[in-house]
């Protein structure tokens, strides 16, 4: 989803931009001072120009905080925290327009200097005021490049479409009944925080493209056995879900107890307490509860298409997943 660039800490930065630098040439000026002045300025320019165009770039590079979609925010504030990325981000800011400024103001003065141990001595300074500007923000560009690795981590999901989240117990049928649905082979990505990965799955329904996410290993066991990142990581995708399509399988064959399955989607319901639920029973062909639950079988695709139907009407029907209605007190 993110591909942040790669960030080099303030030695390597300095030692970039003064390499670079140390190649400016210019063969401009009648006298030999004229020469060295030139010259002086040309390096300092381009010092001050590579280490403001390489942390403007690092701050392009990273996500833009006041729009991304509210997903990814919480990913973020999970994985590396807003706060600090965006103090980092500012850091960077800081001394990118503090390069210029300074780069500015000593060609200024070699300009107005007299004799080439002057003009050396404002280029020395030059280089040591940008070291030391550069110097202040070492610890917020190491940050930045540790923060690359979780941002590129991220499950890449398209936060506009409407989107079905399948949850239920391992072995219930999620994979099965994404797989029946969706158009293509579905996209596998990592989740943050947990071992496991999500699926995505896609389909359309007339101009408009469904998302669902198949959640094995993140929604099919209760929370409560989960570390406070993965509890927060996994609660991220309230945001995206527009629907949740809870599955049940009253058979058992999955291997766990109706009533062990009934409390999962006690905790499904708590982490999406704003997005419409539909429970359904699937493995119809082996066996139903006679609760008048919609039933399905993934297996042999026996309704399917009114499971189907009916996710779509609720994904479609609510609120976008991001906007929590406001409760009256
Ligand atoms: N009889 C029957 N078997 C089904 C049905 N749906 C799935 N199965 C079988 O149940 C087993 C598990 O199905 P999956 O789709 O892998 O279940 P899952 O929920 O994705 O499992 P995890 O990925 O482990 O969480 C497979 O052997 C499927 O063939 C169904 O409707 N009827
Ligand atoms: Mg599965």
């Amino acid at each position: 989803m993110f591909e942040p660039p790669r960030v080099l800490d303030a030695k390597a930065l300095l030692d970039k931009a003064f390499r670079r630098a140390t190649k400016a040439t210019t063969t401009k000026g009648r006298t030999r001072e004229e020469r060295t002045k030139n010259l002086a300025i040309a390096k300092v320019q381009a010092a001050g120009d590579i280490l403001a165009t390489t942390l403007e770039s690092y701050i392009k590079g990273f996500p833009s905080l006041d729009r991304i979609p509210p997903f990814y925010r919480e990913l973020i504030d999970v994985t590396i925290g807003v706060a600090s990325l965006r103090k980092n981000l500012a850091a960077v800011d800081w001394a990118r327009k503090k390069s210029l400024e300074l780069a500015r103001a000593l060609v200024r003065r070699i300009q107005a200097a007299r004799g080439s141990t002057a003009i050396s001595a404002i280029r020395r300074e030059a280089f040591g005021r940008l070291s030391s500007v550069i110097g202040q923000i070492d610890s917020n560009l190491v940050a930045l490049q540790a923060a690359r690795r979780p941002l590129k981590s991220f499950p890449d999901l398209d936060p506009e479409a409407p989107t079905i989240v399948v949850a239920g117990y391992p072995n219930v049928g999620k994979s099965s009944f994404v797989g029946r649905i969706s158009t293509a082979k579905p996209r596998v990505a990592a989740y943050p925080f947990t071992t496991q990965e999500v699926s995505l799955g896609h389909f359309d329904v007339g101009y408009t493209r469904f998302q669902v996410i198949d959640t094995p290993g993140l929604l099919d066991r209760p929370m409560d056995q989960r570390n406070p990142l993965e509890r927060k990581a996994i609660s991220a995708l309230a945001h995206v879900a527009d629907a949740v399509v809870f599955l049940i399988d009253p058979s058992e064959t999955c291997g766990y107890e109706l009533a062990v399955q009934q409390s999962l989607l006690d905790t499904v319901r708590d982490l999406f307490p704003d997005t419409p639920t539909l429970v359904v029973e699937n493995k119809a062909d082996l066996r139903s509860s006679g609760l008048g639950r919609p039933t399905m079988s993934a297996l042999t695709g026996a309704g399917v298409n009114a499971v189907l139907a009916e996710a779509v009407r609720l994904a479609t029907s609510s609120a976008p997943a991001s906007v929590h209605p406001a409760r009256a007190a």
